[in-house]
């Protein structure tokens, strides 16, 4: 029974993040997983937007069957207080962070899985954008 932690935007959510979060909570091995969701303040220091706004991007992390507690993402250097005071295990993160946090292996073991290809946030926008409809009105479907 072991405790994993993960973080992120988790915005416009999509199968790249329920694999990352199924996988993560399958590290756990019955134990529970705990997701920092980024503040929409943090997501500024991260230099992203996101869609949806914090409270709504918690709601969406909190109904995942695989996710045991949300907890807000408010800056950079929250990650070892967490890892502490949630006596977490293990921390993982998809692979596009690799070697990012190595840093944390001095609080728990750290762990890169690799990221679900050709989707992200950012295509899903794309995508939304190419299929809109060009009628002025279409907004009010
Ligand atoms: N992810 C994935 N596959 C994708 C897209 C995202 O596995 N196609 C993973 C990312 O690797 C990350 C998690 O889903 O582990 C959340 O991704 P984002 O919401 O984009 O988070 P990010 O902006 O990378 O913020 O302190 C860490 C940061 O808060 C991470």
């Amino acid at each position: 029974m072991r405790t994993v932690i993960t973080y992120g935007t988790y915005d416009l959510l999509h199968y790249g993040h329920i694999e990352l979060l199924r996988r993560a909570k399958e590290m756990a091995g019955g134990g529970r997983l705990i997701v920092g969701v980024s503040t929409d303040e943090f997501n500024t220091q991260k230099g992203k937007t996101s869609h949806f706004e914090y409270s709504k991007r918690k709601k969406m992390v909190e109904a995942i069957r695989y996710v045991d507690l949300v907890i807000p993402e408010e800056d950079w250097s929250q990650k070892p207080a967490d890892i502490q005071h949630h006596s977490v295990d293990l921390f993982v993160m998809g692979d596009d962070w690799q070697g990012e946090f190595d840093d944390l292996s001095a609080f728990c073991e750290v762990a890169y899985i690799s990221r679900t290809p050709e989707i992200s946030s950012t295509v899903i926008k794309q995508a939304i954008h190419q299929t809109a409809p060009k009628n002025k009105d279409a907004g009010h479907e």
